[in-house]
């Protein structure tokens, strides 16, 4: 990494060195890439990771870890097509990494070791630059192995919003929100067939619990646009809106062919739906999940209507329903021209009070196959759960395109994303275009099941 040298001390008389270093510098800032000029000027951001004390209700404080001192991280704001840079200081005891998702980004700085990207060792500071692509809701979050230590990786607080603003931005709303829904102080608690699973008794949105800290301030007639993020280490979650439709635009960050209003969202970790909400029904209401117990343990956040006052109100939707199908259009008849690359998930079991191995066809990271992917070749992934859990499977630095939920279903298309849930015994297919050369991971994103093996990399040739 390049340094700028300190105006104070080339007063004082610059060494031969300084000067050339200096010099050099200023040269590659006309001559070479925007992204190195943006390693020598002031970063855009700053994220410092480091231990917090986390009030996430009155007086109540979660020991965790954060960047910047806030839960969820600054929100990274950035424009498509114009280079960034983000310097990172690490302040804890262990190294940590930071994964840009959603992003295009090389290996070296997408954020996963196993890619190849360096670990920040602790006291460190680094920076990265890049150009970000595609446009849309994206989010930053460590990448580290937390295995029973529920004081590492996505189970602490590192996580954080980050949007590319596109090139002609439409605005077609009024006001705009980001919320990330967490859950936290979980352990490891034995299901019934004996295995480990993560439980917990905090949920939040946006760091707090459900009545603790401001309200989200509406005006009646307008558009509010909800940047709904679900950065749970390990769940699954359902929210609605008290007394308004979600009109839901974008999974993943990605526009949706088909919007379509809905009662509730789901959303499986690292996830994201993006909403517009007509604001027509004047009153508090709050947002939250939809089960009992989980706003019960803090999930939810006040919409409050100017003018309006009073407790806020929640009404339980009638059924749990979502449907990735909702918002795609139909595929006439399969691409030709793309090869198949089958990928089944199974579990192992580890023994009693132990949490299970996940094995992709038939092994566990680090021992799983590294398929050869071609430039510019488009891939099915035949995602076949065979475990009797739910998996949210996520591929790194590429968008794939929904193509079937289930073994012989409809055909689908204009429904793009990075994360799918793959229920419990189906089949779900997915393709992509293999676009960005360099090492790919893909993983289940429960932070469980990706320390326990169920990671694999694609490789281009
Ligand atoms: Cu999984």
């Amino acid at each position: 990494m390049l340094k700028r040298e300190s105006g104070a001390s080339s007063h004082r008389g610059t060494t031969r060195r300084e000067f050339l270093r200096g010099s050099v510098a200023a040269a590659s800032c006309m001559a070479l890439t925007s992204e190195l000029c943006a390693q020598q000027a002031d970063p855009d951001y700053k994220l410092e990771i480091a231990p917090l004390k986390l009030e996430v209700r009155a007086n109540h404080f979660l020991e965790t870890i954060a960047y910047n001192q806030q839960v969820p991280g600054p929100l990274l704001r950035l424009r498509e097509g114009r280079s960034t840079s983000i310097e990172i200081v690490n302040q804890t005891k262990h190294s940590e990494i930071v994964h840009w998702h959603g992003l295009f980004l090389p290996p070296e700085v997408d954020g996963a070791m196993e890619e190849g990207t360096p670990m920040i060792s602790p006291g460190q500071t680094t920076r990265v630059a890049f150009t970000p692509e595609p446009a849309g809701f994206r989010w930053y979050h460590t990448h580290t192995f937390a295995g029973t230590n529920f004081k590492l990786g996505q189970y602490t607080g590192q996580h954080g919003f980050l949007f590319v603003d596109p090139k002609d931005n439409p605005a077609r709303y009024d006001q705009e929100a980001f919320l990330a829904l967490h859950d936290w102080h979980g352990q490891m608690l034995a299901a019934n067939d004996g295995s480990m699973n993560p439980v917990y008794d905090v949920a939040t949105v946006n760091g707090r619990c459900l009545g603790f800290g401001e309200p989200l301030r509406v005006k009646a007639g307008q558009k509010l646009m909800l940047h709904i993020l679900n950065s749970s280490p390990t769940e699954v979650h359902w929210v609605s809106l008290a007394g308004h439709r979600l009109l839901v635009v974008a999974l993943d960050g990605n526009e949706v062919s088909q919007p379509r209003a809905a009662e509730m969202l789901r959303l499986a970790p690292a996830e994201r739906v993006c909403v517009i909400v007509e604001l027509d029904n004047p009153g508090i209401w709050i947002l939250g999940e939809v089960r009992k117990h989980i706003q019960g343990a803090g999930m939810g956040i006040v919409i409050e209507y100017a003018g309006s006052s009073g407790v806020p109100q929640w009404r339980q939707p009638a059924a749990l329903v979502w449907d990735y199908a909702a918002f795609a259009a139909p595929l006439e008849q399969l691409g030709t021209e793309v090869i198949e690359v089958p990928l089944v998930f199974q579990s192992k079991f580890a023994g009693h009070g132990t949490m299970d191995h996940w094995m992709v066809n038939g092994k566990s990271y680090p021992q799983t196959d590294t398929p050869t992917l071609h430039n510019g070749q488009r891939y099915r992934l035949l995602f076949q759960n065979q475990s009797t859990d739910d998996h949210p499977v996520h591929l790194h630095r590429h968008t794939f395109e929904l193509l079937r939920l289930t073994m012989g279903g409809n055909l689908l298309r204009g429904v793009h994303k990075d994360v799918v849930l793959v229920p419990a015994k189906t089949e779900v297919a997915v393709e992509f275009t293999a676009n960005n050369p360099g090492s790919t991971l893909f993983h289940c994103h429960q932070q469980n099941h990706m320390d326990a093996g169920f990671m694999m990399l694609f490789r281009y040739a």
